[in-house]
C-alpha cells in the first residue's frame, strides 16, 4: 500500500471530526464570525493530514483501535495548523500562500490570524482533555504534545530558524532547528497515538523514534522542494529559503548529501516500525512518502 493511499483512507474521517470540533461559522456570536471562519479555514483547507494519520496508525500499530485516537489526532492537527498560521505571519516567514490559497493573515488580517491561532491551540488541548482513554494515558499525550511545542520543540526550533537567517550555514545548528521545529511534533504525534492506543513503554518509545526520523526526512525534503519546485506545485512559496538565507540542510550539507541523509532517515524510521506489533508496512510507506512527495 502506498503512503498516499494510507492518507486518502483516513483524511475523510479526520476532516469530519475536525469539522465537528471547530466552531461553526454561524454558531456563537455573530461579531466573531471571522474568528470562527479563520479557524476553519486554517484547519479544513487541503493539507496532507500526515500527522493525524500517523497518530491514528500508531494507535493501531500497538494493538489499539485507530478511532480511539481520533481526539488526539485532531488535537495534533490543530496544533500543526496553529503553527502554520503563525509561521506565515509577516513577523516570522511572511508567506502569502499556504495550501494553494492565501495564508490566514492575507485572508482575514493579521489580528484575526494571530487570534485564530491562539484559539486553535486552546481548542486543541480542550479536545485532548476529552480524549477517550485512561486518564494517565491522556495525561501522557498532554505531556508529549506540550513538550513538543515548547522551548525544546516547535517554539525553540522556529525561534532559532528565524534568528539564524543570514548566518553562515552550520550543520549542528541546522540539525537543532529541524529536529525541533518539525521532528518534535511528528515524534509526539506518533508517541501520543501509541500511548492512547495502550502501547507498552517500549512500543511508545519505538514510535517516538520512528516519528522523529520521519520528521527529519520530511523537513530535509521540504528544504529540497523549496529549492527545486514551484509555487504552483507546492501550494506555498518556493525559493524563499534561499531568498531569506535560511539555515537548511541543502545549504549546510549540499543537495546530494541532504538527499542521502533524508533517505537514511527513512530507513531508520522503517527499522523502528519493525519493532511494533502491527501496521508495519503502512508505517514504512508513510516514511517513504515523506521523501517521495511532491508537495
Ligand atoms: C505550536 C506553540 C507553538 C508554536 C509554534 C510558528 C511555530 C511556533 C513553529 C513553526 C513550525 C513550522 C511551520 C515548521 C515547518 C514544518 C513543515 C514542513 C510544515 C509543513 O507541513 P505539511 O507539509 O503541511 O505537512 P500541510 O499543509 O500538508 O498540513
Amino acid at each position: 500500500v502506498l503512503g498516499s493511499e494510507v492518507l486518502t483512507l483516513w483524511r475523510e474521517i479526520i476532516d469530519k471530526r475536525l469539522e465537528q470540533l471547530l466552531p461553526k461559522e454561524d454558531g456563537g456570536m455573530p461579531q466573531l464570525k471571522s474568528l470562527y471562519q479563520a479557524m476553519r479555514y486554517a484547519c479544513l483547507n487541503p493539507g496532507k493530514r500526515l500527522r493525524p494519520t500517523l497518530c491514528l496508525l500508531c494507535a493501531e500499530a500497538v494493538g489499539g483501535e485507530a478511532l480511539a485516537a481520533i481526539e488526539v489526532a485532531c488535537a495534533v492537527e490543530m496544533i500543526h495548523c496553529f503553527s502554520l498560521i503563525h509561521d506565515d505571519l509577516p513577523a516570522l516567514d511572511n508567506d502569502d500562500l499556504r495550501r494553494g490559497l492565501p495564508s490566514v493573515h492575507k485572508k482575514f488580517g493579521e489580528a484575526v490570524a494571530v487570534l485564530s491561532g491562539d484559539a486553535l491551540i486552546g481548542l486543541a488541548f480542550e479536545v485532548l482533555s476529552r480524549a477517550k482513554g485512561k486518564p494517565e494515558r491522556v495525561l501522557e499525550c498532554l505531556r508529549r504534545l506540550t513538550e513538543a511545542i515548547g522551548v525544546d520543540g516547535l517554539v525553540g526550533g522556529e525561534t532559532l530558524d528565524i534568528l539564524s537567517e543570514g548566518e553562515v550555514p552550520n550543520r549542528e545548528v541546522v540539525q537543532f532547528i529541524h529536529s525541533r521545529k518539525t521532528g518534535a511534533l511528528f515524534a509526539a504525534s506518533c508517541a501520543a497515538g501509541a500511548a492512547i492506543g495502550g502501547g507498552s513503554a517500549g512500543d511508545v518509545q519505538s514510535l517516538h523514534q520512528y516519528g522523529d526520523e520521519l520528521g527529519l526526512a520530511f523537513q530535509i525534503t521540504d528544504d529540497l522542494l523549496n529549492q527545486s519546485s514551484s509555487e504552483n506545485q507546492l501550494g506555498k512559496s518556493a525559493g524563499s529559503d534561499l531568498a531569506r538565507e535560511k539555515m537548511t540542510y541543502p545549504a549546510a550539507f549540499g543537495e546530494d548529501v541532504a538527499r542521502d541523509m533524508a533517505m537514511e532517515a527513512v530507513q531508520r524510521a522503517q527499522q523502528y516500525a519493525l519493532h511494533v506489533p502491527k501496521m508495519q508496512s503502512e508505517l514504512a510507506s508513510l516514511a517513504l512518502f515523506a521523501v517521495e512527495r511532491l508537495s
